[in-house]
């Protein structure tokens, strides 16, 4: 519930740079019984002071000492919070488009919680497409996708997993809509630049085959406020 940081400047227990586990488990919860007495010295990590409408706290400096709580709307929100696992492929790479792909996710408002550039290895690209490996194009998939350098991203958001697939566009890029990765930046089915999950279980399947534990950050982006009510 790191929203809750966001809103209310609270300890840094609750903010930025706790490494997780590869498994996502949320690490810090509104049962967390730390005293808000340290508020203040925090207060930049908020984008909204404490006193914000979304706690229950509004109207009295008395009750600053007590533990706030959340309206329950917001905390249902944040339980849709999903996770993709999006990867520029090795066309992108040689291509220079890693920073403009990198970027539609950021503009898009989604949360950057792992990145590396990484060689992939035949099994781990043979396991990632396991569902594919009956296809006659197979062969021709994996000899892509370890043919060169790939960026692995796990991106956070709610409803990031369907979303990131509207971004990227529809697998074969001559289909895929102007405005989507595929349709303004590729042009065949075999060199289609992006990957996405699918859902989001292969989300997070897939987020944890190719991080290994470390590799994913949780943290609080100043701009969550900004981007959701
Ligand atoms: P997507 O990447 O849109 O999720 P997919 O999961 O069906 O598409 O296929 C995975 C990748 O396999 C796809 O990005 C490119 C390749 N692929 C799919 N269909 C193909 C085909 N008919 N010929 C060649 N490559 C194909
Ligand atoms: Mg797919």
């Amino acid at each position: 519930m790191e929203a809750v940081t966001v809103f209310g400047g609270g300890r840094p227990c609750l903010s930025s740079s706790s490494i997780r586990s590869s498994q996502p488990e949320r690490t810090c919860s509104l049962s967390c019984s730390h005293k808000p007495i340290i508020r203040t010295q925090y207060r930049h990590l908020a984008a909204f002071s404490s006193n914000s409408h979304l706690f229950s706290n509004i109207s009295s400096r008395k009750t600053l000492t007590k533990p706030h709580i959340f309206l329950p709307h917001l905390v249902a929100s944040l339980e849709n919070v999903e996770e993709s696992y999006i990867m520029i492929k090795p066309d992108g790479v040689q291509r220079g488009l890693v920073g403009e792909i990198i970027s539609r996710f950021e503009k898009k408002g989604f949360k950057l919680i792992g990145l590396k550039l990484f060689q992939c290895p035949k099994e781990l690209a043979e396991e990632h497409y396991k569902d594919l490996s009956a296809k006659p194009f197979f062969p021709t998939l994996i000899d892509y996708i370890t043919s060169g350098p790939v960026v692995c991203m796990a991106w956070e958001g709610v409803g990031v997993v369907a979303s990131a697939r509207k971004l990227i566009g529809s697998t074969n890029p001559l289909q895929a809509e102007p405005g989507t990765i595929r349709g303004d930046l590729a042009v065949q089915t075999g060199r289609n630049v992006v990957h996405g999950s699918d859902s989001p279980e292969n989300g997070k399947r897939e987020i944890a085959l190719w991080f290994n534990e470390g590799e994913v950050i949780q943290w609080t982006s100043t701009l969550a406020p900004w981007l959701r009510e």
